[in-house]
C-alpha cells in the first residue's frame, strides 16, 4: 500500500509503512537473539524478539531492515509515538545542562513543573500535590504507603484480574500467579481480592458488581480497616476488562463514605489512552490518589503518585523518595510529552482510533464466531478469544493470531488471566491507513484460526 500521508505520520522520522524483507525475526535478528540467550536471564522473555534499530510514530524498524507496524507502543508507553520530535528535542536540550543530581538533594525546577502539571490534568479540581519516581511498580507502592499513614490503617483492597507490579508488595496485588508470582513468595500481607465487574462474565450491572465487592469488604475485612481500596478504572494485563458503568463510581462513593482512600491506578490507562485524560474521567470519578508512568514521559522511565494535597503532605519530611524519582532528563521529557497530547488533540485521536478499530473489530466477531467480546475504550482496545458457541477462553487461538501478526509485521501483545485476549495499545500518532493495514492483518489472522 502507499505510504502514510497523514500530518501526525509526517512528523515522525520514518516512512510509516509496513515492509518486510526477511523474515521475522529474520536472521539478524536471529543472531542477536542467541547471543542474548548466552547473556540475558532466561527469567526476562520478549513477546516478538526482532532487535529494534529504529522507532518512530507507528512503525519500528529492526536491525533486519524490516518495518513492523507498532500496535502496542512498548505496552501503552509510546503514545506520543516513538521518538516524538518535542520528546526528542527535549531530551537533547535538558542532557546538556545537567544529567542528575537527586532532587532529594539539590532539586530543579522540571520535577516541579511536573508535578503542577500532573496537578492540573489529573482527575479533580481540589488541591493536589505530586510526588515522582521511577517505575510504575514504584509509584504503587508509594501509593499504599500513602495512604496507610494517612489513615492509620493497614488493609488494601485489590480485584480479580489486577496487574499492580512485579516488585514485593506489587505482586502482592497483582492477581496472576504465572509469570508473576509463582515461586516469587512470600508476599505482603494485608491485601484483600474482591470480585471485579467482569459484565462479560459475571452478566452484573456495576450497582450489582459494586455491592457484590462492598458486601464482602464490609463482611471480611471491615471498613474501618481498609487503607486504600486500589483500582485499575480499566484493567490492563488483567484482559482489557471495563468495568460496567456505575462500579467505579458506587466504590468510590463508599470509600469517601468510609474514610478510605480511594487509588486510581492509571498507568497504562492514563494520558489519553482511552479518549479522555485519564479513564476514571469517563464517568467522573474524582480518586483521591493516582498512580501515573508509561505514557507520562514519551518512553523516558517516569512514574508519579498525585493526589489530594492533605493525604500527599500526611508523610512525614523524607518519607518519600529514590536516588533517581524525577529525574531531570525524564521530567524535561514529560513535559514534552504532555504538551504534545495537548497540542496535537491526542485525546480526539484514541477517540478517532476507537471509531476506526472498533467497528472493524465487532464485525470480524460475528463474522468468525471465535471472539467473545470486544472491549476497551480509545485506543486501548481488545478482543477477547472463546471456543466457539461457548464463553470458554481460549488461549490456543489468541496466541495463533499473536503469531501470525507478527509474522506478518504487525506487533500485538496478548493479556487476560486466561491469557486469550489480544490488546491493540497503537500510538495515538498512529496515521489512519497504518492503522486500517494492521486491523487488515489482525482480520485475516482470526480468519485463518
Ligand atoms: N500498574 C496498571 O499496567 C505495567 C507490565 C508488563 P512498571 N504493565 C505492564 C510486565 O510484564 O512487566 C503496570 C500496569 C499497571 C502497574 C504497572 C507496573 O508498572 O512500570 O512495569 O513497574
Amino acid at each position: 500500500m502507499a505510504p502514510d500521508t497523514t500530518a501526525a505520520a509526517a512528523t515522525a522520522g520514518l516512512p510509516q509503512e509496513r515492509r518486510l524483507v526477511t523474515a521475522v525475526p529474520g536472521p539478524r535478528s536471529a543472531a542477536l537473539h542467541e547471543r542474548r540467550r548466552g547473556a540475558v536471564s532466561d527469567g526476562v522473555a520478549s513477546t516478538l524478539p526482532v532487535y529494534v534499530a529504529d522507532a518512530a510514530g507507528g512503525v519500528i524498524v529492526d536491525i533486519d531492515g524490516n518495518s513492523l507496524i507498532d500496535l502496542g507502543s512498548g505496552i501503552a508507553v509510546a503514545s506520543v509515538g516513538n521518538a516524538a520530535p518535542r520528546v526528542v528535542d527535549a531530551v537533547q536540550e535538558a542532557i546538556t545542562h545537567f544529567t542528575h543530581t537527586c532532587f532529594m538533594v539539590t532539586p530543579y525546577e522540571g520535577y516541579v513543573a511536573v508535578a503542577e502539571k500532573l496537578n492540573e490534568v489529573t482527575p479533580g479540581s481540589h488541591a493536589k500535590k505530586t510526588a515522582l519516581f521511577n517505575s510504575g511498580s514504584e509509584a504503587v507502592e508509594n501509593a499504599v504507603k500513602i495512604a496507610r499513614l494517612a489513615t492509620g490503617r493497614t488493609a488494601v483492597v485489590v480485584f480479580d484480574h489486577a496487574y499492580h507490579g512485579r516488585t514485593n508488595l506489587t505482586m502482592a496485588l497483582t492477581a496472576k500467579a504465572m509469570p508473576y508470582k509463582a515461586g516469587f513468595g512470600p508476599f505482603a500481607g494485608e491485601i484483600y481480592r474482591m470480585p471485579m465487574s467482569y459484565p462479560f462474565r459475571d452478566g452484573l450491572d456495576g450497582k450489582e458488581a459494586a455491592a457484590r465487592a462492598i458486601s464482602q469488604i464490609q463482611t471480611q475485612i471491615g471498613a474501618g480497616n481498609v487503607a486504600a481500596v486500589l483500582i485499575e478504572p480499566i484493567q490492563g494485563e488483567g484482559g482489557f476488562v471495563v468495568p460496567a458503568d456505575g462500579f467505579l463510581p458506587a466504590l468510590s462513593e463508599w470509600c469517601t463514605a468510609n474514610g478510605v482512600v480511594f487509588i486510581a491506578d492509571e498507568i497504562q490507562t492514563g494520558f489519553c489512552r482511552t479518549g479522555d485524560w485519564f479513564a476514571c474521567d469517563h464517568e467522573g470519578v474524582v480518586p483521591d490518589l493516582i498512580t501515573t508512568a508509561k505514557g507520562i514521559a514519551g518512553g523516558m522511565p517516569l512514574a508519579a503518585v498525585t493526589g489530594r494535597a492533605e493525604l500527599m503532605d500526611a508523610v512525614h519530611a523524607g518519607g518519600l523518595g529514590g536516588t533517581y524519582g524525577g529525574n531531570p532528563i525524564a521530567c524535561a521529557a514529560a513535559l514534552a510529552a504532555i504538551e504534545t497530547m495537548e497540542a496535537e488533540d491526542l485525546v480526539g485521536a484514541a477517540r478517532g482510533i476507537e471509531a476506526i478499530a472498533r467497528p472493524r473489530l465487532e464485525a470480524l466477531a460475528a463474522e468468525t464466531g471465535r471472539i467473545g467480546e470486544v472491549r476497551g475504550r480509545g485506543a486501548m482496545i481488545a478482543v477477547e478469544f472463546v471456543a466457539r458457541g461457548t464463553t470458554d477462553p481460549d488461549a490456543a487461538a489468541a496466541g495463533a493470531v499473536a503469531r501470525a501478526c507478527h509474522a506478518a509485521g504487525v506487533v500485538v501483545l496478548t493479556c487476560g488471566s486466561y491469557g486469550n485476549v489480544i490488546r491493540l495499545l497503537p500510538p495515538l500518532v498512529i496515521g489512519d491507513a497504518l492503522l486500517s493495514e494492521g486491523l487488515d492483518v489482525l482480520a485475516d489472522a482470526v480468519r485463518g484460526l
